[in-house]
């Protein structure tokens, strides 16, 4: 049985000091873990203190994205290693908004899962499509294809740390995929991971939709057999909106 997965992805958003009464305002109030597993993906330059103020809280906290190298003359960038040392468990990698403004090739995202997986955390595996992809016959081949190219060289034994979310960009900041779009795109994924590897792995790894998620279409989402759990932006930033979305069984 895989744990339904709630992740907030707060992307540039937020100070420390509104990220800090944020947690405050959710203390207390968030599900057991074993029920919903509950992550927030905030900024890297707040993670240390996120950890810190949430340790006895039934809470992950997770890194939006990392270089490849554990350290040298990258300036600017983000080491997984040091990432890794503050006791993060996940880091989202490739998300659509990576893919766009910041040119990130399949290549560079395989290169960070790989690192994401040596460094002990986990990896959350964002999978695109555009409109013009939905409405060609590529869809299959695009989506396909990213999930082949981001597990390239990942050991079985690691299928279990993965996380893959379908994150249509036609669904981001628009209306949400249906439940049945949205399951397409998600069992899409799991069967590609079955024939990469098993069924057993497709069976362990957990597969995400994101893309407009909101309490009103949450349950219908999570409610698919290929849907594990929800990726959300907008809607996460509002503390009582995270409750609702954590709490929605
Ligand atoms: C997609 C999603 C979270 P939103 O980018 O990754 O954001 O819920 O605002 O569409």
């Amino acid at each position: 049985m895989r744990t339904p997965f709630v992740a907030a992805n707060w992307k540039m958003n937020k100070t420390l000091p509104e990220a800090l009464a944020f947690l405050q305002a959710i203390a207390g109030k968030l599900p057991d873990q074993a029920e919903v597993e509950a992550l927030i993906c905030a900024q890297s330059l707040f993670l240390s203190q996120m950890m810190i103020e949430t340790k006895d809280e039934p809470l992950k906290i997770g890194a939006e994205n990392v270089f490849w190298q554990n350290q040298g003359a990258f300036t600017g960038e983000t080491s997984p290693k040091a990432v890794a040392s503050l006791g993060v468990d996940y880091v989202i990698i490739g998300h659509s908004e990576r893919r766009k403004y910041f040119r990130e090739t399949d290549e560079m995202v395989n290169n960070k899962v790989q690192a994401v997986l040596r460094n002990g955390m986990r990896p959350i595996i964002c999978v695109d499509e555009t409109m013009g992809q939905r409405e060609s016959n590529e869809k299959v081949h695009w989506v396909v294809s990213q999930v082949i190219e981001a597990l390239k060289g990942v050991a079985l034994e690691d299928a279990d740390k993965i996380t893959i979310a379908y994150e249509p960009s036609w669904a981001i900041g628009a209306a949400a995929a249906s439940a049945k779009e949205a399951e397409d795109g998600c069992y899409l994924i799991r069967q590609t991971v079955a024939d990469m590897f098993s069924d057993e792995a497709a069976d362990q790894v957990r597969v995400l939709y994101g893309g407009s998620v909101k309490p009103h279409n949450q349950a219908e989402l999570m409610a698919m057999p290929n849907i594990d759990g929800v990726l959300v932006g907008d809607a996460s930033l509002d503390p009582d909106i995270f409750l609702q979305l954590v709490n929605y069984q």
